[in-house]
């Protein structure tokens, strides 16, 4: 009998373990799987400077929400475009390509029918979403649910595009509604399945209208200038000159947020805001020349922080939903910008530049696996976004995407045989801002920019001129020294190199080449639907083809 009920207890406790022991696996093989496939949390904002990033060491602002994703994660400090615009980044972001390839050079309409990295996560079981600014022309394809701004979109009431050649409209401040779509998605998603959410922002986008309560706290905030401020661009003669992103020459009144006399009205008042003021009464003083200039800086970067605080805000908010939600234990968030921008360096605002603010963004991850406080010196691109998600899931890119999976580099470890140098192909000539079509190569200490119209070359040492204020090749006391022809070739030859390994075989570089079709609408085909709010918007932005 004793010894019955010994084997019976036996059987218990051996019962107990397997249970124990099955429990526990269960659950490691539960982590491992959501350790393999976690949540993608992907937040985006346009033109956004590294440099206006406290965690980059920014002298103009604090970002304390983009310091926390810094602070428990990895921060790229070299970390750069392809081509800095809009659209032709967005195409690059989800296809790991560069333009030529994806044939987005100059803003024209992307071809959803294309292999991209949201259809590759969505057939690998994510439940896949994309909320706020796209401006790639086509609709969305790839994802559960999207709801776009069209084009540019607008910063206060904005319009969104949804599935099913519809709009709407939601009111408030752009930023606040992105933000407020973006938790309605987590709120509302398939909870038996991961995610991968592309939260795009139009913030800090040009005529930078932030929201009033950012607005009102750099209302009278005074900037620190840049050294570069009032560059003579002497030894850079090539482009630099004759382009239309100066702070001094080109803002306009409407980006100035100078008020019209009430007498115009409709076009008149339309024209006045669209021309470029050369001088301006403040305060019952007229300003001009350099006082000029130093009053326009502050009032575009007043805005322009102002609408990065916004950002800002919405990053907190997030991580703080995360965090609620218990979702931080198994959600990647990366934070980046769609291209460089430049802060008064140069005497400029606006992007496309291959100079270091123009070339440069912000790229922050946090999550599991994800090392903690590391910063990574690596040159990595925005064509390692499309392989990195990828990676992220446990998915192997698949070998058309060119960017390279920055997985181990997250994790703190650095690759063999990393990239040595980066290559930049800027195509939008004529374009805005009347910037150079040029294309060139960086190192880890040096730069060669050629603007292939001009047949004109400029040559960096970045270690003693982080400003590229001096062109090794524009410079006499420098251009016929041995060193700088060696270094000049050198360059070249690795630039040549860099194009075969790409495959730019030079297609877009004459405009009549250009891909046709326009992405900024005017998006009259879709179906009006009204005022909506957030809830019923994210209700509606369930995509057919998803199903
Ligand atoms: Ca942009």
């Amino acid at each position: 009998m004793m010894q019955f009920i010994r084997t019976d207890r036996l059987c218990l406790r051996v019962l107990l373990l397997i249970l124990w022991l099955g429990s526990t696996g269960f659950e490691m093989g539960a982590n491992a799987n959501a350790a393999d496939q976690p949540n993608i949390l992907f937040i985006f904002s346009d033109d956004h400077a590294q440099a206006a990033i406290s965690a980059y060491g920014s002298r103009v602002n604090k970002t304390p929400h983009l310091d926390r994703l810094a602070n428990e994660g990895v921060r790229f400090t070299n970390s750069f475009v392809t081509n800095s615009i809009c659209t032709p980044s967005r195409a690059t972001l989800l296809t790991g390509q560069y333009s030529h390839l994806n044939a987005v050079p100059v803003f024209n309409r992307f071809d959803g029918s294309r292999d991209h990295a949201a259809k590759h996560l969505q057939k690998a079981g994510y439940h896949t979403g994309m909320i706020g600014k796209w401006h790639l022309g086509s609709d969305p394809t790839g994802f559960d649910r999207w709801i776009v701004l069209p084009g540019q979109g607008a910063y206060w009431n904005p319009q969104f595009l949804v599935p099913g050649n519809r709009k709407l409209t939601i009111e408030g401040h752009c930023t606040e509604v992105t933000t407020q779509l973006g938790i309605e998605f987590l709120e509302t998603r398939p909870k038996d399945r991961p995610f991968f959410l592309m939260l795009h922002h139009k913030a800090p986008h040009r005529e930078w209208a932030p929201d009033l309560k950012n607005q009102a706290l750099f209302a009278d905030r005074e900037i620190p200038e840049p050294e570069t401020l009032f560059d003579d661009y002497a030894t850079r003669p090539a482009a630099l000159p004759e382009n239309e992103q100066t702070i001094a020459n080109d803002l306009t009144r409407r980006d100035l947020k100078m008020e019209p006399p009430e007498e115009l009205q409709g076009a008149e008042r339309n024209r006045w805001l669209g021309e470029k003021p050369t001088q301006v009464s403040v305060g019952g003083k007229n300003l001009e020349g350099k006082d000029l200039v130093k009053w326009k800086y502050q009032r575009y970067m007043q805005d322009y922080l102002a609408c990065v605080q916004g950002v800002d805000d919405s990053v907190g908010q997030i991580l703080d939903y995360l965090d609620k939600n218990d979702l931080a234990k198994n959600t990647v968030v990366i934070y980046t910008a769609d291209n460089g921008w430049y802060l008064g360096e140069f005497g400029l605002y606006d992007k496309r530049f291959m100079y270091e603010p123009g070339l440069r963004t912000p790229l922050l991850a946090r999550g599991p696996g994800i090392a903690n406080g590391w910063i990574s010196k690596e040159m990595v691109m925005n064509i390692d976004l499309a392989p990195t998600f990828l990676g992220l899931a446990g998915i192997t890119p698949p070998e058309s995407m060119q960017g390279k999976s920055l997985v181990q580099l997250l994790k703190g470890q650095v690759p063999d045989n990393w990239r040595p140098a980066v290559y930049y192909r800027y195509y939008h000539d004529p374009g805005h801002h009347n910037t150079r079509a040029h294309y060139g190569v960086r190192t880890g200490t040096h730069k060669l920019i050629y603007y292939w119209k001009k047949d004109a070359y400029e040559l960096f040492d970045l270690v003693q001129d982080p400003l590229e204020q001096r062109n090794l090749l524009g410079d006499p006391a420098t251009a016929d020294a041995p060193s700088t022809r060696s270094l000049f070739e050198k360059l070249k030859t690795q630039l040549g190199d860099l194009q075969k390994q790409y495959g730019d075989d030079g297609r877009y570089a004459d405009p009549v080449d250009w891909p046709k079709g326009g992405v900024d609408g005017p998006f009259n085909e879709f179906k009006p639907l009204g005022k909506k709010s957030v809830a019923e918007a994210i209700g509606v932005s369930v995509s057919a083809a998803s199903n």
